[in-house]
């Protein structure tokens, strides 16, 4: 009967920057209802044209599947996950069990705790398995961060990483310059 079907499980990682660039960065998420704060962090990958691939991995409701992700990530060539969960968020600490990669933790403010469960969830990882966090919502910084790993070791990321820093203090300048005339 219907109800007995099992989900399609889907390859892992979709590819939205372009068919010849193999994705770098695999952003993904605990609910599509993640999706609206990752949506800031997803515009920087665009910016700096980081082959990212997209997905959803719930801990809680696909744990095989997010596994299997975990699992398989490195081997398909890519480099950082960005992890989004919000309440008891348990998928970027899964993830970094997992696989060898950096892992980037996102708490998303999604419960009556505004967020504090989900920061708290992700950042308090046992020795042994870091898991980075960045602040409640800002998938900027987790993309900044991720492209700043690959700037280790890819020129282009780095140099367009210290023209994104330029820019910012220039803009900063600027402001104070409107001040104080
Ligand atoms: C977590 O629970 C997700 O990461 C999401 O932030 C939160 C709420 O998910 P919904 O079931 O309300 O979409 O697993």
């Amino acid at each position: 009967s219907k109800s007995e079907k099992k989900p399609v499980r889907p390859e892992t990682g979709n590819h939205v920057d372009g068919p010849s660039d193999k994705p770098l960065v695999l952003v993904t998420m605990g609910s599509d209802s993640d999706l609206p704060v990752l949506k800031a962090g997803l515009d920087i990958l665009k910016d700096f044209k980081v082959p990212y691939a997209l997905d959803i991995t719930s801990a809680h409701r696909t744990p095989k599947y997010m596994m299997r992700v975990a699992d398989e990530a490195a081997g398909k060539g890519i480099k950082v996950i960005i992890a989004a969960a919000g309440g008891a968020a348990h998928l970027p600490g899964m993830l970094a069990s997992e696989t060898p990669l950096p892992v980037i933790g996102v708490p998303v403010k999604a419960t009556h705790l505004d967020g504090m469960d989900s920061l708290l969830s992700i950042v308090q990882m046992p020795r042994g398995v870091p898991t980075a966090t960045v602040g409640i919502n800002n998938s900027t910084n987790a993309a900044l961060l991720a492209i700043r790993i690959l700037g280790a070791f890819t020129p282009r990321y780095q140099e367009k990483m210290r023209k994104y820093q330029l820019d910012m203090e220039e803009a900063v300048i600027e402001k104070g310059n409107k001040l104080r005339t």
